[in-house]
């Protein structure tokens, strides 16, 4: 295992880095090393795009044509675009599954498929581009399990366990990607002027004092007696804590990476407001699965409230689950309050 220690202060891209721990790894072919490559080029050029955002009126929206008479995509439509037409054709998928599609994305019969799956959310938090609010990718690598042809839904529906790499992109004051490969976890700031992602953030813990805590508390009345009593706890100076104060800024990267480096917890529960979304919001396959590999990582914890997120096993692509991670002491509080005040003995 490289010694992260040995690269702080020192000037390094996220591709010398990705290099040096796959040498790690002597049965390693590179293939995943570039996957990874890949994901740091679609971050870049979506990045691109994501700080002009704000001049839609300008260059044109989304379904517009612009000043130059060229159709303007969704955001969210170019992300994917842009993750699929990098991993298409390189030989080392056998399928992709995203947000954007309803069924698995298969490589296209004329490209060579590999022995990997990608999972990935192109643009998470895309409603809060016209607001200049942060928004982020999500993604997660898995070996495929089927043997030869194309990539299948089962090849996908795997536990989060599973994953041999996830990561996401954080579109925001810069652009950072963070990722591990099982490995810790990593963080990576783009420099603009130069195009490359420096190491900023190597190995990356959760801090032992947790500062905040993430829900959106507009659900209070519709959370379960457990969830209530939860967030009353949170709240409250005990022998263990001080009271934590709340920071929510509704997109899921950036409340999840502000957790992971000040310490807290973030949680999405169910709620009764709204029938479309019985079982929470967030969806397991390529939101969930993959942050809760990177915060065990990280020396934290992800549960549904009964269970670890990441031995969940999906039962559909788009599937919804509850979501409580980060520091591991405060997210086993919410499953213990919610196995006294929800789950009858
Ligand atoms: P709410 C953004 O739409 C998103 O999918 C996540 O990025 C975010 O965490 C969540 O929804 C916010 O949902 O119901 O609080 O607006």
């Amino acid at each position: 295992m490289t010694d992260t220690q040995e690269y702080h202060g020192k000037l390094v891209t996220i591709e010398r880095f990705i290099l040096d721990q796959q040498q790690a790894h002597p049965e390693a072919t590179g293939t995943l090393t570039n996957i990874l490559y890949d994901m740091a080029l679609a971050a870049k050029i979506i990045t691109s795009k994501t700080t002009r955002a704000g001049l839609a009126e300008i260059l044109g929206s989304a379904g517009e044509e612009n000043v130059q008479g060229e159709e303007v995509q969704k955001l969210d439509v170019f992300a994917q675009r842009t993750i699929f037409r990098l991993n298409d054709h390189t030989g080392r998928l056998a399928a992709m599954a995203s947000e954007e599609e309803e069924a698995i994305i298969p490589i296209p019969s004329r490209f060579p498929v590999g022995p990997y799956v990608l999972v990935f959310d192109p643009l998470d938090g895309s409603s809060n581009i016209d607001m200049n609010v942060s928004i982020g990718t999500i993604f997660g690598i898995y070996r495929r399990t089927t043997e030869g042809g194309p990539g299948t839904l089962e090849d996908v529906l795997q536990p989060a366990r599973n994953l041999v790499a996830a990561g996401y992109i954080l579109y925001g004051a810069s652009t950072m990607m963070v990722y591990s490969t099982g490995n810790g976890v990593h963080g990576f700031t783009l420099d603009p002027a130069i195009g490359e992602f420096l190491l900023s953030h190597p190995n990356i813990k959760l801090p032992v004092k947790p500062k905040y805590y993430s829900v959106n508390q507009g659900y209070q009345p519709f959370w379960t007696p457990g969830v209530q009593a939860y967030t009353e706890w949170l709240q409250q100076d005990t022998p263990e804590k001080k009271g934590l104060s709340l920071r929510y800024i509704g997109s899921l990267v950036a409340d999840f990476h502000r957790n992971l480096l000040s310490g807290g917890v973030f949680y999405y529960p169910a709620d009764s407001k709204d029938p479309k979304k019985p079982g929470g919001k967030l969806r397991l396959v390529y939101e969930a699965g993959p942050l809760s590999f990177l915060i065990e990582q990280a020396g934290g914890y992800a549960s549904d409230g009964t269970q670890a997120i990441l031995d969940i096993v999906p039962e559909r692509l788009h599937q919804r689950v509850p979501m409580f991670i980060g520091d591991r002491n405060l997210v086993e509080q919410a499953e213990a309050l919610i196995r006294q005040h929800d789950q009858p003995a």
